[in-house]
């Protein structure tokens, strides 16, 4: 049959099964499965983050499922975006006109996010981003919203924590990504809170988050005498230039946003990633019943503790399948046609309130999460020079 057909044409080319391909003929067909869309960078630089967030990922599709949580159930069709603009586009449009998904959980960065999520607004697909924190992501449209808190919310916490540590800092070397939408983003709120907290700003160094030697731009900056650095760009360079602000002597706090958030920075920088701080919108720590059940859950599927960027995908996924099951209370999102069903998930996931690993929250009109505990960690890295961890500061 034509139907059997197109389903083999699918699976010739794709990842998804048949089920997802009679998504994509007429309104009004019924689907066995639910398919929600992940567009993650799993290859390249920013894999560094996406790794982390599919982790999270398989634990939601496992725990949501197995709680029967939506009629008929959940399924994440995965769709590695790389590191750049095009891949994110790429992957979008799959997601949105091959695999007909409900949502779309995605991409990683936010310089990924301003080109790949027009596409979904046009298309009126709702993404939920699990780790754009740029200023002005939730803006891009109606249907675009996030629970990654922004670089305006998390980042201050970090320079607050370096002045409770060493009062007596003064001098601040300023090092970001130009090339990154988040580490431009980030390092404007980060000089701004410096400004406001009578910090003296005495360079601002520039690089490129594919740059790896960063010795003239640490020269200049260390013969200005800093006593704190303050660093934003993604984990392979940030990891990189961590590192070499060390073999260049430099014995100060350094403080990295965002893009070194991540435990894969660790075999970059080695032990000089130690005493890094960091301002962290979720800890493994938090003793919520929800979070340790998620900990638990999560630790027991892949022997590892859930990261920041874990745990968002996993609320992102959670946000989706708890509007899902409300919307199904009074609907059949078997046959309900697949615009108008993607048109009132955006609106229900809009007006919830979820409690989740990062704690209760809900988002603002236009789709930006609203978050209530923030944290600070500080890297502590093993004799081995290998291992480490982020140990919260109180
Ligand atoms: C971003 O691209 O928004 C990150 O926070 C890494």
């Amino acid at each position: 049959t034509v139907q059997h057909l197109s389903c083999l044409v699918l699976l010739g080319t794709t990842l998804w099964g048949c089920s997802q391909s009679q998504g994509t003929s007429s309104a009004g067909n019924s689907a066995s499965e639910l398919p929600i869309g992940v567009a993650l960078a799993l290859t390249g630089n920013a894999s560094l983050y996406g790794q982390e967030s599919l982790n999270g990922i398989k634990v939601a599709e496992t725990r949501f499922n197995a709680q029967k949580l939506t009629t008929p159930p959940i399924r994440m069709v995965i769709q590695d975006t790389g590191s750049d603009e095009a891949g994110a586009v790429n992957a979008f449009q799959t997601l949105i006109n091959q695999a007909n998904v409900l949502g779309i959980i995605g991409p990683t960065l936010s310089q990924q996010a301003f080109s790949a999520d027009p596409i979904a607004e046009r298309a009126g697909v709702p993404v939920v981003a699990p780790s754009n924190t740029a200023v002005g992501i939730p803006e891009i449209g109606l249907f675009i919203s996030r629970v990654s808190a922004p670089v305006s919310v998390v980042a201050p916490a970090a320079i607050k924590a370096a002045l409770k540590l060493n009062p007596q800092l003064k001098r601040v070397a300023v090092f970001y990504a130009q090339d990154d939408a988040f580490s431009r983003s980030e390092t404007e709120i980060f000089q701004k809170t410096l400004k406001a907290q009578g910090l003296e700003i005495v360079t601002v160094q520039k690089g490129q988050t594919t740059d790896t030697d960063f010795q003239s731009q640490v020269s200049n900056a260390l013969r200005l005498n800093p006593d704190l650095v303050v660093i934003s760009g993604l984990a392979a360079d940030g990891g990189n230039l961590i590192r070499q602000l060390r073999e260049l002597n430099y014995k100060g706090l350094i403080i990295g946003g965002n893009g070194v958030n991540t435990v894969n920075l660790f075999p970059v920088c080695r032990a000089a990633c130690d005493g890094v701080l960091v301002a962290q919108a979720y800890s493994p720590e938090n003793p919520s019943p929800t979070n340790q059940t998620f900990r638990q859950a999560f630790e027991a599927q892949l022997q590892q503790v859930p990261s920041q960027f874990s745990a968002q995908a996993y609320t992102a996924a959670q946000v989706l399948v708890e509007s899902l099951n409300a919307l199904g209370k009074t609907n059949d999102l078997a046959t309900m046609p697949r615009g108008e069903l993607r048109q009132k998930l955006n609106q229900q996931l809009l007006q919830g309130t979820y409690d989740t690993p990062l704690g209760e929250i809900k988002f603002t009109p236009n789709g930006d999460v609203i978050q209530r505990q923030f944290y600070v960690g500080q890297i502590q890295m093993n004799p081995d020079g290998n291992s480490g961890k982020f140990a919260l500061l109180q």
